[in-house]
């Protein structure tokens, strides 16, 4: 596992060298419209499009695209509406750029529609659980992201509760894992993700963190999401609008445990701490 390179329906992800995946929501409060309604007009994919086009030459090797509003208390958004909102953002960025899209879904039809627009890879918060969706991953053969989460979206932060988080989660991920080639996944395209602050109290989330290379252990490329969460709040007592210096802390922390891909929303500033890491720290090794 000293150099995994994932198959990304033809694009090919290197990540000898970590890599950024940059954030690209399409929730309607994260567009132009300002939530008046879901339907995307051709201004809305064009922004869709500059934002991804900006994240690609700041360095991101991935736009993750999502239409799921998985925030802690978030309430449901129907399956053809997330469709309605992936869908045409994926077309249009797959047309204009050459880049890795990722599809943040955790539904089967979703990821079938995605990946026939040019999807490469599948997050999926829900580690493929749902039904169909570990069958659909591998009959589309792209990599997937397995992410751990305790709970459902809408009540996973009420009470999170372990007798020991990281022995839980990995096995969670081992389990996932197992399920996942069993139906037919290869096992060398499926990257690990502890799930900061999914069904997580910011004790949980800082076990995790310290602990990360234990999920490099587990022979798979590891994805970190700390970007602009909350156990910032609770460490630094930042709103989100004053995450940054944060976020690029406990990014540098998990490279330095072997992180593979950071998914964040500052590719910019994320960048240059991967520089740092790689010419500092890592490139040596190499
Ligand atoms: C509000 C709060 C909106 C939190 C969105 C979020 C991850 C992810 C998300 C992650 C993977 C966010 C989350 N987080 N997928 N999707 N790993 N693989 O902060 O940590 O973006 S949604």
């Amino acid at each position: 596992m000293s150099h995994p390179v994932l198959n990304c329906a033809g694009k090919l992800l290197d990540l000898q060298k970590p890599k950024i995946m940059g954030i690209l929501n399409t929730t309607p409060d994260s567009f132009s419209d300002g939530g008046n309604s879901y339907q995307q007009g051709n201004l809305d994919l064009d922004l869709a499009l500059q934002r991804a086009g900006q994240m690609q030459k700041d360095g991101a090797s991935i736009i993750d695209v999502g239409g799921e509003s998985t925030r802690p208390g978030a309430a449901k958004v129907s399956a053809q509406e997330e469709m309605d909102r992936v869908v045409p953002v994926v077309e249009r960025i797959a047309k204009e750029l050459d880049v890795i899209i990722s599809v943040d879904s955790s539904s089967a039809a979703l990821m079938k529609e995605a990946a026939a627009v040019g999807a490469g890879l599948i997050n999926d918060v829900r580690a493929l659980k749902r039904e169909g969706a570990a069958e659909m991953a591998a009959e589309l053969k792209l990599p997937v992201c397995l992410m751990h989460m305790q709970g459902q979206p809408d009540s996973m932060q009420d009470k999170p509760q372990y007798d020991n988080v990281l022995s839980e989660v990995k096995a969670f991920l081992s389990a996932r894992i197992d399920a996942c080639v069993a139906a037919g996944v290869d096992r060398a395209q499926i990257i690990l993700d502890p799930g900061f602050g999914f069904g997580k109290t910011l004790e949980h989330n800082v076990e995790l963190l310290r602990q990360m290379s234990a999920f490099k252990a587990m022979g798979h490329p590891v994805l970190a999401g700390l970007s602009r969460k909350s156990m910032l709040q609770g460490l630094l007592g930042r709103s989100v609008g004053q995450r940054l210096a944060g976020s690029l802390g406990v990014a540098m922390l998990a490279l330095q445990q072997g992180a593979a891909i950071l998914r964040v929303h500052d590719v910019a500033a994320s960048r240059d701490i991967l520089e740092l890491y790689w010419q500092i720290d890592a490139g040596h090794m190499q």
